[in-house]
């Protein structure tokens, strides 16, 4: 997991195809006020021209100028985030170039080949891709995976010293803007040697990075490989949550069994992949249980949760609004297709940021469940967390292990407009409604008391 920053923890939340400007002032409005403490851009590299999402997921040179803000912007968003006390995890697309097989011209003017970039940032020629040119077509073939192009997309040779140094110094470029951390994009196709050694080249050798690996089983490469160079992406759990939301979420009493370590495994309920594509997870249509699902993840101590905080759609390659250059729009709230979703700001989602602030990295304790689709648990004597997902509205006496008084609920909104007392034997009835949540913690008394995050 990356640094807790002080006084907030290490919540991140992924605002997917925001502009640089939109970032900036939702950090300062509210990211910071909510208790984020990371929030992940869109990759800030040039790309190729086109109307889908997609286009930043292919490179045509480490000039951070973009659809989604120019270089000036993208500086003075992580000033505005780091002053805000939120910082910033950049998405870096490092395995490829572009995938067009006729070459263009791109966001920022560079006029590239497929296998031909001049630069100077990001300057490669044939002669720094791999030599096999075609698709990936057999993922249980570790070498095609690594060295064959992903759906078309010219494919580095990250074995080259020249190639790493280039990369590092993009990254480089990117921690002298402020960032600090990376996610990296389609880490599973580069080995993970190469990309020990580019992190060494680093100004920051520590600093902190999570690798995008689709664990799959049965295949070669796998998450756990990448654990040298910073955490890996644990897919398995947005499956398990997917799954146990759909089904019984009294199962999810062994969440993080048999998955990545927990201090080294990145959660999400979705991913902007995930949410478009079927991988057996949720998204943000599932409606209350996707609501549910962001709270049991921001409960509950397993891993490294990011927030997913995208657009609507219908299209999955339809990018979000542009101008009629092609720079994606400032983002808009709402609910009709192309307006953001603004999930980060939901109240049941950013009251439980402040929730995770308040129990740090206490234990689970008290679970409870009812077999079917009621859970129960707690965070020692900072928190406990009640979910509903079934179709009826519960009422129950449980035990926790808080101290007797008064608590918000945190779920029902801001302003403590719903309190729930705990007795001094730690018990507590509570009446949840069908798809319904509640959260109590130390940090949110009612009558303003509070206790300082540990
Ligand atoms: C687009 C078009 C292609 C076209 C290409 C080049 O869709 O038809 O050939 O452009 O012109 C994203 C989009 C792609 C898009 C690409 C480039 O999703 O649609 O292609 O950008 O613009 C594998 C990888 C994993 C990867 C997923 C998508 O292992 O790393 O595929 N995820 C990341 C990002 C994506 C991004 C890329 C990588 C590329 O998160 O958003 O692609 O930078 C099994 C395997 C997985 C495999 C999965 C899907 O589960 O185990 O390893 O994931 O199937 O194939
Ligand atoms: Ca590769």
């Amino acid at each position: 997991a990356p640094p807790a920053v002080p006084g907030r923890g290490r919540t991140a939340v992924v605002l997917f195809q925001w502009t640089w400007n939109s970032i900036a002032r939702e950090c300062t409005s509210t990211l910071g006020p909510a208790g984020y403490a990371y929030v992940q851009t869109s990759p800030p590299q040039e790309h190729v021209r086109g109307p889908q999402w997609w286009t930043s997921y292919q490179p045509v040179s480490y000039r951070i100028e973009s659809k989604l803000g120019t270089r000036a912007e993208y500086r003075a968003m992580v000033q505005a985030c780091n002053a805000a006390g939120v910082r910033v995890i950049a998405d870096a697309v490092v395995n490829h170039m572009s995938g067009q097989s006729a070459g263009g011209t791109g966001w920022a003017g560079t006029r590239f080949q497929h296998y031909a970039y001049p630069g100077p940032e990001g300057g490669y020629g044939p002669q720094d891709f791999n030599a096999c040119r075609r698709d990936i077509a057999n993922y249980g073939d570790r070498w095609e995976v690594q060295s064959c192009n992903l759906v078309n997309l010219a494919d580095l040779d990250t074995g080259s010293s020249y190639v790493r140094d280039e990369i590092a110094a993009y990254l480089n470029d990117l921690i002298g803007l402020g960032v600090s951390g990376f996610r990296i994009d389609a880490a599973k196709h580069m080995p993970a040697a190469d990309l020990a050694a580019i992190k060494g080249r680093l100004a920051n050798p520590n600093i902190f990075w999570v690798h995008e690996v689709i664990g799959s089983p049965g295949e070669p490469v796998q998450p756990s490989e990448y654990l040298s160079s910073g955490d890996s992406h644990e897919f398995g759990y947005a499956r398990t949550l997917a799954s146990s939301f759909d089904g019984r979420i009294s199962s999810l009493r062994t969440l993080g069994s048999g998955l990545l370590p927990s201090d080294r495994a990145g959660v999400f309920v979705d991913n902007h992949d995930t949410e478009r594509d079927t991988h057996g997870t949720m998204n943000h249509t599932w409606g209350a249980k996707y609501r549910l699902a962001n709270v049991l993840m921001l409960a509950h101590p397993y891993g490294w949760p990011s927030v997913h905080s995208g657009y609507r759609f219908t299209d999955r390659d339809a990018g979000a609004p542009q101008e009629g250059d092609g720079g994606v729009r400032d983002a808009v709230c709402g609910t009709t297709t192309g307006t953001f979703t603004c999930a980060h700001r939901w109240p049941e989602i950013k009251n439980m940021v402040g929730f995770r602030t308040s129990v740090g990295d206490v234990p689970l304790t008290d679970w409870w469940d009812d077999g079917g689709n009621q859970i129960a648990f707690g965070r020692g004597d900072r928190g406990f967390v009640v979910i509903n997902n079934g179709a009826s509205s519960m009422t129950r006496t449980l035990q926790t292990s808080l101290a007797a008084g008064s608590y918000c609920d945190v779920v029902a909104g801001d302003g403590c407009t719903r309190t729930v007392t705990v007795d001094g034997s730690g018990r507590t009835t509570v009446t949840v409604p069908a798809y319904g949540a509640l959260a109590l913690h130390v940090g949110a008394r009612a009558g303003g008391g509070t206790t300082p995050p540990p």
